[in-house]
């Protein structure tokens, strides 16, 4: 059984929560169920290390410790990766990525600590005006379980960058990790509770810390609905929130895109994590003239894709849980019963464990953009193709959701290149090519639904701290 780590202990008791294998749909561990008070713990460690040893840090000794902590995470990345491969169900080459991911994170923002400045501003005579960047003080960080590590690198890493200390609440569906980075962390040299971390239920131990009065900040990654709960239950204490909530991701074709090359990205950008990735490239919109192309290609391509478990390391693992395959799966129902064609599936591996969570890729053609297969997060390896005619009818449909996470636009025409990206409604938007879950330099996030503030790249340190404006008369 798993403690909280707080104050670089491992402590609690109490009611535990089951930690299950997505390949096997066996528990094979557990962790504690928080409660308020041991949120309240972990707040108040964060609390005394910001003020104390860990707040007294210089920029670079701050900078030094995140460079410690990315190279033994490089020491520990096949361990790591191993964790994190069974706890999410992942490939064990996704979970390879993540745990060099993770390691990267705390290299970029380790050497972003110490560059991290204000601004000196001409202002009346007699007067000298600066801004100096100073950090909240305790930020606080809900992390999903589609990709702990990597959302841990990026919302941590950045946090303690810019001198906060942190208190994290992990999902409860996959988390051990992210327990082991903790301990990792204590290993470098963190001073005590500058990384405390609280295992348990979202609407439980989550709320708990995102209401208490003693957090300067959230950061929030999940669904749009909790993050709503999150922003007004943060709002009561005035406290900022960062959020990203996911996407309904499109991929735009047009008829001189060099297919070649797109292919297998479209591909990736829907299988990898087994389509629960918040940057999924979960739409296609591909020009008319060259539709059933596509679709013909890209169909033999979902045809030989394999799903098996974690340590098979196929091509797509498993879900991370039952509700999840459950939830796809009514997707799916539902779109059957409504008429829509599937295009294309991929198919279970033999040997593959029969109780884990698994749902095999499918790519689903003709979809309108009014279906809620257009409109909502799957959150499972669906895609849903469309035709388009026209430019500004791909522009349209790209921008024809609630969300605005990624978009991508395949064409050698340069003007149209651009015209498009600076036309969709999104917070990243590739040309020729698709950066789900990559670019750790590249700030990331949302527009519309999906999210409010940045992070990744130098930009997120500016969500971690506050502006001040230091106006002085000297003459
Ligand atoms: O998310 P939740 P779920 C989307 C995706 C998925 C759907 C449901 O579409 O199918 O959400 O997944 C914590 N106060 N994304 O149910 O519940 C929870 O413990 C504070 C997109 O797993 O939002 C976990 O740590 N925290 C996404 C985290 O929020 C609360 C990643 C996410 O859980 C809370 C995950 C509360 N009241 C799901 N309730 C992305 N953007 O990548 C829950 N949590």
């Amino acid at each position: 059984m798993r403690q909280h780590f707080i104050h670089n202990q491992w402590v609690g008791s109490g009611e535990t929560i089951d930690v299950v294998d997505p390949s096997t749909g066996e528990v094979f561990d557990a962790i504690l169920r928080g409660t308020s008070a041991d949120v309240d713990a972990a707040v108040r460690s964060a609390r005394e290390a910001f003020q104390g040893e860990f707040g007294r840090l210089t920029a670079a000794e701050r900078g030094r410790l995140l460079l410690k902590l990315s190279a033994k995470l490089q020491e520990h990345a096949e361990e790591l990766a191993q964790i994190e491969a069974r706890d999410c169900g992942k490939p064990l080459k996704q979970a390879r990525a993540d745990a060099a991911a993770i390691a990267r994170y705390f290299e970029f923002y380790g050497g972003a600590a110490d560059k991290l400045m204000g601004d000196t501003i001409p202002y009346q005579n007699g007067y000298t005006v600066l801004t100096v960047r100073e950090p909240y003080g305790v930020c606080a960080a809900i992390v999903p379980w589609n990709y702990p590590m990597q959302i841990f690198g990026r919302s941590v890493g950045g946090a303690l960058a810019a001198g906060n200390a942190v208190v994290v609440k992990p999902a409860e569906d996959a988390c051990l990790s992210l327990l082991r980075v903790a301990e990792l962390a204590r290993e470098v040299g963190f001073p005590a509770g500058a990384l405390n971390i609280v295992t348990g239920y979202g609407h439980e131990a989550g709320a708990e810390l995102v209401a208490h009065p003693g957090v300067d900040h959230v950061s929030f990654t999940g669904s749009p609905n909790v993050g709503k709960l999150v922003v007004k239950a943060a709002i009561e204490n005035h406290t900022p929130v960062t959020t990203e909530l996911g996407g309904k991701s499109p991929q735009i074709v047009f008829e001189d895109a060099d297919l070649e090359a797109m292919l297998p990205v479209v591909v990736n950008a829907i299988v990898q994590n087994a389509g629960q990735t918040c940057s999924a490239g979960s739409r296609l919109l591909v020009q008319r003239s060259i539709y059933e192309k596509v679709i013909g290609l890209l169909s033999e391509r979902f045809g030989q894709l394999q799903v098996g478990s974690s340590q098979m390391d196929l091509d797509c693992g498993p879900l991370i849980r039952k509700s999840q395959q459950v939830r796809v799966k009514a997707f799916l129902d539902e779109a059957a019963r409504d008429g829509l064609q599937v295009a294309a599936q991929g198919r279970l591996a033999a040997g593959v464990p029969a109780n884990g969570f698994y749902q095999v890729p499918t790519l689903v053609r003709d979809v309108p953009i009014t279906h809620r297969l257009a409109q909502e997060e799957v959150f499972g390896p669906v895609i849903a193709a469309a035709a388009f005619d026209t430019e500004e009818e791909a522009i349209a449909l790209a921008n024809g959701t609630a969300f605005g996470l990624v978009t991508s636009v395949w064409t050698r025409d340069g003007g149209r290149q651009m015209r498009v990206a600076r036309k969709v409604r999104a917070g990243q938007v590739f040309i020729n090519n698709y950066g789900a879950g990559g670019g750790i330099e590249l700030p990331f996030g949302g527009y519309k639904a999906s999210g409010h503030g940045r992070e990744k790249g130098f930009e997120a340190l500016y969500g971690f701290t506050q502006l001040k404006t230091i106006s002085m008369r000297h003459d």
